[in-house]
Formats: structure tokens, C-alpha cells, sequence
């Protein structure tokens, strides 16, 4: 089986609820198992176009994948949990009941108009770095090294990881 990491992010509709939801979803992928799960992290709003006061704090999560699946038919099933949790597109960025970004599959690089793999902006951002650094600290993120090296003290500015 394939190694594969994802990203679960929710700002609407009872985001606890909606990531828990989420992990169990991943948890019924066919050919799939989930392997580990971080836990969850309130984490302030970034590159969001409304202003931070007026956009709700994420929950975010990660969670390790043992999947037969392609990447594109992984991405295809994570687009259709985002579609039953009643994702919406209004424009870029916008508050979500949920967001499952592929992040990474085994040391694979992709770059195709449906997927970029690893996640273009996942080694810069503290709400994804923390939970995936909690569930794998020897990570290596293909053209960005190691994950223990890109955990930075400011990456963990407006996040709070909650007791489970
Ligand atoms: N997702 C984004 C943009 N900004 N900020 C936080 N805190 N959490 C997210 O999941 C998030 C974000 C785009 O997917
Ligand atoms: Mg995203
Ligand atoms: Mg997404």
C-alpha cells in the first residue's frame, strides 16, 4: 500500500463536528486505512480574503493514509467527502464546512491542472506543519526537507492544539 497524508480544515457549520466527521470518512475510504490521526488544532484564519475578526477560527487536522488508490482517485474520493459535507466554492479562500487537501503520496511530486503533490503552500503553514509534524516528526517533504526543519517558532502563532 501507498503512504499518503491528508488535510482536514473547517471554519463553518460546527467545525469540531464536521473534522470528526471527516476522520471518519477517511476511516471508509475503499482499499484505504487510516493509519494515524493528529490531533485537533484551533488555528486563526490565513490568506483569507475577509478580515480576520470577521472570519471564524479553523479546526484543522491530519491523518495518515494506507491506500491502493491512485493519487487522482484518492483526490476524487476526498472531493466527494468535502461534496457530502456540503462544500461550496464562492471564491478563493472562502470560510468552508470542509477543506481535504491531499498533501503528500509516498515521495511522489505531481503537477497536473487537478493536483499538485506535495501541496504547494503545506511547507509554510503552521495549521498543516504542527498536526502532521505530531503524527510523523522524521516526515521528508519532497524539495523542502525535512519536517523537523521547517518547524519554526513563528509557525505557531494563533494555533492551540486542543486536549482530546
Ligand atoms: N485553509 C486555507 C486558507 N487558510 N487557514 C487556516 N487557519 N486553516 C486552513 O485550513 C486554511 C487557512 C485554504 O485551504
Ligand atoms: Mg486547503
Ligand atoms: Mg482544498
Amino acid at each position: 500500500m501507498k503512504q499518503a497524508f491528508i488535510a482536514l480544515g473547517s471554519n463553518l457549520a460546527d467545525p469540531l463536528n464536521q473534522i470528526n466527521i471527516a476522520l471518519a470518512a477517511l476511516a471508509n475510504i475503499p482499499k484505504t486505512q487510516l493509519v494515524k490521526k493528529s490531533s485537533l488544532y484551533r488555528t486563526a484564519p490565513v490568506d483569507c480574503p475577509q478580515t480576520d475578526s470577521d472570519m471564524p477560527d479553523f479546526i484543522n487536522a491530519v491523518a495518515e493514509l494506507a491506500t491502493d488508490l491512485t493519487p487522482l482517485e484518492l483526490l476524487d474520493v476526498l472531493l466527494s467527502i468535502e461534496t457530502k459535507a456540503g462544500r461550496e466554492r464562492p471564491y478563493r479562500n472562502a470560510p468552508r464546512v470542509l477543506d481535504c487537501d491531499l498533501l503528500l503520496y509516498e515521495n511522489t511530486q505531481i503537477t497536473t491542472e487537478k493536483l499538485t503533490v506535495p501541496h504547494p503552500r503545506m511547507h509554510a503553514r503552521g495549521f498543516v506543519l504542527l498536526p502532521l509534524f505530531e503524527i510523523a516528526p522524521q516526515l521528508s517533504i519532497p524539495n523542502h526537507g525535512k519536517i523537523s526543519e521547517l518547524i519554526q517558532p513563528n509557525l505557531y502563532v494563533g494555533i492551540q492544539k486542543l486536549e482530546s
